[in-house]
């Protein structure tokens, strides 16, 4: 059975693991339509506090939160409406290239913080080495809207030492830690050793996260830039791809109640999203990102 799923009392879908032939394994919590944890080739790939809280009201510390329809603090809630909220499981379909679920986000009372009307579709598609990630946002509404996303992608590491993310040299980057806007990465590997947070811009289309212990995964986008406007009703407007490079080290994790002390030796976020330039969505129009993890 390539799908087996957890319903609470009232019979809604809350939990939903993923198993492909390969014996690669996601687990998605439909607090969020967070992804909490990924095996493939028998390691967990993914990191998830042990101070991780699932009581439907803080976001999941770890796993694959998604960001919508706000990066980082403004108008409403850090991070956006998306990773707090429940997501429908709309099924799953068992293909060749691996078991594909569904699961779905529209406006209703619960959303409510975020004014627009939406519809966002999360695809996941899991396969021996891969977990491609797919998000459609429908502007359902009667009026434009814009919004950023980002999928914040927490990797599991032995030891954050050892890692090294490669394919950002020569971009322009934001550093969030020293305030400083700007500067251009001038290193072949970008590697962890103090609080970082960092927002790079227009990177490539695949950049190579090196965890050490010989585990590298590559993060491929798709369609996170695209440009042009179709013939049918979906617009691929010029959005930014962006990486954002997240550990907050020892100092900032002690501040968060779901971060376990030392945890943040076992961490890196390398986050693929579109928050340089917002999207403008017009009423009827959809937007599509998507990204692949690949284990090398
Ligand atoms: O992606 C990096 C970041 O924006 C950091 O600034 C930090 O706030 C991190 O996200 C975690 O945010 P959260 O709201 O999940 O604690």
């Amino acid at each position: 059975m390539p799908v087996k799923t957890t319903t609470d009392n009232s019979g809604k879908v809350i939990k939903v693991v993923i198993i492909d032939t390969s014996g690669s394994v996601a687990v998605v919590y439909n607090h969020g339509a967070t992804i909490t944890s990924w095996v493939s080739q028998g390691k967990e790939r993914l990191f998830l506090s042990k101070n991780a809280v699932f009581d439907n009201q803080k976001p999941i510390r770890g796993g694959i939160p998604i960001v919508f329809p706000q990066f980082g603090p403004g108008d409403i809630r850090q991070h956006g409406i998306a990773r707090i909220n429940y997501w429908e499981f709309l099924g799953y379909k068992d293909e060749i290239n691996g078991v594909k679920a569904k699961f779905l986000l529209k406006d209703s009372e619960a959303t409510k913080e975020w004014i627009h009307s939406f519809r966002l579709t999360y695809t996941i598609l899991l396969s021996e080495n891969n977990l491609s990630l797919s998000l459609e946002c429908t502007n359902t509404d009667t009026s434009p809207f814009t919004f950023t996303t980002l999928l914040h992608t927490y990797f599991r590491t032995l030891d954050v030492s050892n890692v090294k993310v490669g394919g950002l040299k020569n971009l322009k980057y934001n550093d969030k830690v020293t305030k400083q806007e700007n500067l251009v990465e001038d290193r072949e590997a970008v590697t962890v050793s103090k609080s970082e947070d960092r927002i790079y811009y227009n990177a490539p289309e695949t950049v190579i996260v090196d965890l050490g212990s010989n585990e590298r995964i590559s993060i491929e986008k798709k369609n996170f830039n695209d440009i042009g406007k179709y013939d049918t009703s979906v617009l691929f407007t010029i959005t930014w791809f962006i990486i954002v490079f997240w550990n907050p080290w020892e100092e900032l994790s002690k501040g968060m109640s779901d971060f376990g002390d030392e945890e943040y030796k076992e961490m890196v976020c390398v986050e693929a999203g579109t928050v340089g330039e917002p999207i403008s969505l017009e009423p009827g129009y959809e937007w599509k990102g998507e990204m692949t993890l690949t284990v090398l």
